[in-house]
């Protein structure tokens, strides 16, 4: 038997792979994906030659999932934990999923965005194997693999203003569910809507470093602190979600 995620330790769509995975206390072997030159070794490992190809990629002996949400339900139908996808409940998942997917496009080409204008942020996003004496230099790496993400997802003329109102939107309705008290995103308790929502923070106020992390410069990039402020009580439920659902991850 063999199981392998081809993710990104800091991206959030492999951290609802992940998260889900985890829940149902799937095995897996991760591997870290690099964007731009990693992308024809994915391809290979992964037997999807043409077409866009993006992590998380779940390979499951012969089955491949090429989407965090494909790969979360694959892990109900396979893993020993508590349903993640309640029948009763799928469509609306299905909806905070998208909500979630929204919150984090508009969030990547903020972040994008302004970590282009940071040099500091820019040295961060080079692989972690380079040594810190070459990062100078090879910089200008990360400002191709930065061009290369904006075009493959197509974020290069969103407005600020837009993406702003989106991760706006999207905060108010989850303040609005998670008002009663009651902890979770739906009356039945704990399910993927929560994970996706929770981690749909991550580009507003990153998640605490013994999750996923993020050096100094990225962390300030994929900040919003007006919004984090302004939704506080929906980045305190977040933390919660994680402090009581989440395992930090190893170091
Ligand atoms: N809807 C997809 C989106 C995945 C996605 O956007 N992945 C990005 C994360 S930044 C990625 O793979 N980037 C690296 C690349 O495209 O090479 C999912 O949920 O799995």
């Amino acid at each position: 038997m063999s199981r392998t995620l081809y993710q990104l330790s800091y991206s959030p769509w492999s951290e609802k792979a992940r998260w889900a995975l985890d829940h149902h206390g799937m095995k897996y072997t991760s591997v870290e994906h690099l964007p731009l030159l990693g992308e024809p070794f994915l391809r290979l490992r992964t037997g999807r030659l043409t077409g866009r190809i993006s992590v998380p990629f779940l390979v499951d002996d012969e089955l491949r999932m090429a989407d965090s949400f494909e790969i979360a339900r694959h892990a109900d139908l396979r893993g020993g934990g508590s349903s993640l996808f309640p029948e009763a409940d799928f469509e609306a998942i299905k909806r905070w999923n998208e909500t979630s997917e929204g919150m984090l496009a508009a969030g990547r080409a903020l972040a994008t965005a302004r970590a282009m204008a940071d040099s500091e942020a820019r040295r961060e996003a080079l692989p972690a194997n380079i040594p810190n004496s070459m990062r100078g230099w090879l910089t200008p790496m990360a400002d191709l693999g930065a061009a290369f993400l904006t075009r493959k997802y197509g974020y290069g003329d969103w407005s600020v203003e837009a993406c702003t109102q989106r991760l706006a939107d999207g905060l108010a309705d989850l303040d609005r569910a998670t008002d009663s008290g009651r902890g979770t995103v739906l009356e039945s308790g704990f399910c993927y809507a929560d994970i996706a929502m929770a981690v749909a923070l991550q580009f507003v106020a990153p998640v605490d470093e013994a999750y996923i992390h993020l050096g100094p410069a990225s962390r300030r990039c994929w900040s919003q602190p007006a919004l984090a402020e302004r939704f506080a009580a929906v980045v305190a439920w977040r933390d919660r979600t994680y402090s009581e659902r989440r395992r930090p991850q190893p170091v």
